[in-house]
């Protein structure tokens, strides 16, 4: 009996071996079970559902009627509606499909299982595709095994760079401390230096306002005196009061030069009085004659008249209307203040000359507010050093910092339209042929990939934004490769960029064993 059992198992290997490529197992199991459920299917017995939630006869097993709820009897028909159908596919690998797709008429195992009733009838391509697959296997394979020794090397790279930046933010933090210490004395420098400075300087700054105020005193004196003048002159009865009539016998008033000064013209001049006495003169209606008197005078001229030439000046004064005597010399009157009205100006913009231990006081001021300027500049270049560097260190170049050496490289792509460019860790941008400027699709965001590998995907967001659009985004499909390269970019949905690339950083395998795992389970 043993013998004949031995003989028997003999037997059944050879034939296995011979249909190797067609039957990856014999071990008998209803149609639609996984190999490693087939035990739970035993044709002796009662079949219990899987959730224990009834017992049936073996032979309502596969019967086409659903009877356990988690459809653990109906694994090689679609009546329960979430089963799960497991097409053998010999000389491929086996495949887990929804029940759902058992008999619909079209063919989704390789080996045609799942198509049984005779809807449809399916060729069997499983060993073309499974040489294919495996062929395909063995090439990732060597790329990976490949890629890994280039991996290694970029992560050693990586952490050294790391390391560089840790121990060089050390330094820099020492830096600061110094240079804040120097940044504090230099003030400290600074305001002693200043206070000399300010109390130098308290007996010149008093000295310019006496200046100032005398001036101005000076100035008042002599506009009066310029108004009285001109009060006088034009107060032709003399009766001590100006008024409409005697201003409209001169043409200086004469607002819109149609020949005559009217009483309106005549009344602007008089700031709206009849009549004034010089005190109101003065106070009052100066203000308004004043730059008219300074205009015929050539002192004062409409902003239009600046760019003409000496000639043409001239011109314009031998053109001007003429006026009687009286107004020539008013006019003579006229020129001087406009020279001793320039004057002031003139003065009150020339620096005062320091004595000498002022001079020293201010220069020395003036270089202790440099070096604190310098002081400060320093330490501002330390900090931003420092924040730039704590970015990088803040970075995730992969669990090994294999990525880490392709910050600051770019990678560039060209398509018929464009050239794209993708900077790891910083930004894709994209150039059109034609010249235009340079759009960026996204800055660095983070890596975007699932949970079993989340450097399988970078996130480049924020780009320039559409037009009636959003802002552009770029997602980096990341795979192992032998050369760091950009291998293709499209535009799935506008706006929305896809990149794929291609690096010896990304040789590395996270997928393995969820895909071993993938195809055999309910
Ligand atoms: C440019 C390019 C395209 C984009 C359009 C959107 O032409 O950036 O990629 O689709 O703008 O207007």
């Amino acid at each position: 009996m043993i013998r004949l059992t031995s003989s028997f198992y003999a037997f059944l290997l050879i034939i296995v071996r011979i249909n190797l490529l067609e039957s990856t197992s014999e071990v008998p199991r209803p149609r639609g079970v996984s190999l490693s459920r087939a035990a739970l299917y035993n044709p002796e017995e009662d079949f219990t559902c899987f959730d224990n939630s009834k017992t049936i006869p073996f032979s309502q097993v596969n019967d086409d009627y659903c009877d356990c709820a988690d459809a653990s009897d109906e694994p090689g028909t679609s009546a329960c509606p979430h089963g799960v159908f497991q097409c053998t596919n010999a000389g491929h690998k086996p495949l887990n499909l929804p029940s759902t797709r058992v008999n619909d008429g079209i063919c989704d195992c390789c080996d045609g299982s799942d198509e049984y009733v005779g809807k449809i009838k399916c060729i069997n391509n499983c060993i073309e595709l499974g040489k294919t697959a495996r062929e395909e296997a063995l090439r990732r394979e060597e790329l990976l095994r490949a890629g890994k020794q280039v991996r290694e090397e970029l992560s050693q790279k990586g952490k050294l760079l790391k390391q560089e930046r840790k121990e060089k933010l050390i330094e820099l933090e020492k830096n600061k401390e110094e240079a804040l210490k120097v940044k504090l004395e230099k003030e400290d420098l600074k305001n002693q230096a200043e206070n000399l400075e300010n109390a130098a300087l308290e007996y010149y700054r008093k000295l310019e306002e006496e200046e100032k105020r005398k001036r101005e005193e000076e100035e008042a004196i002599k506009n009066r005196k310029e108004a009285v003048e001109v009060f006088n002159l034009y107060d032709s009865n003399k009766d001590g009061q100006l008024d409409i009539s005697e201003l409209q016998t001169r043409q200086t008033f004469d607002k819109n030069k149609d020949g005559q000064v009217d009483e309106d013209e005549a009344k602007y001049f008089l700031k709206d009085h009849d009549t004034v006495n010089v005190d109101r003169f003065v106070e009052d209606s100066w203000l308004n004659i004043k730059p008219y008197l300074m205009m015929e005078s050539g002192m004062f001229k409409p902003p239009a008249d600046e760019n003409k030439d000496d000639q043409d000046q001239a011109e314009d004064q031998e053109n001007a209307p003429e006026d009687d005597q009286e107004h020539e010399d008013e006019e003579e009157e006229e020129s001087e203040p406009e020279q001793t009205e320039e004057s002031p100006q003139t003065e009150s913009t020339k620096s005062l000359e320091y004595d000498e231990e002022t001079q020293r006081l201010v220069d020395a001021a003036s270089k202790a507010r440099n070096e604190l300027s310098d002081a400060e500049s320093s330490v501002r270049d330390i900090e931003s050093e420092i924040t730039s560097i704590k970015e990088f260190l803040e970075k995730d170049f992969g669990i090994d910092d294999e990525y880490g050496p392709l910050l600051g490289e770019c990678f560039d792509y060209t398509d018929h339209e464009y050239v794209y460019k993708l900077c790891p860790f910083d930004k894709t941008v994209q150039t059109p042929k034609s010249g235009a400027a340079e759009v960026r699709l996204g800055s660095w965001s983070k890596w975007n990939g699932p949970e079993h590998n989340v450097y399988e995907y970078m996130l480049y967001e924020r780009g320039q934004a559409c037009w009636n659009g959003p802002q552009r985004s770029t997602l980096v499909k990341v795979s192992c490769g032998s050369e760091n390269k950009v291998t293709s970019v499209t535009e799935p949905n506008k706006c929305e960029y896809v990149f794929e690339f291609t690096t010896p950083a990304a040789c590395v395998d996270f997928s393995q064993e969820n895909s071993e795992t993938q195809h055999d389970e309910l």
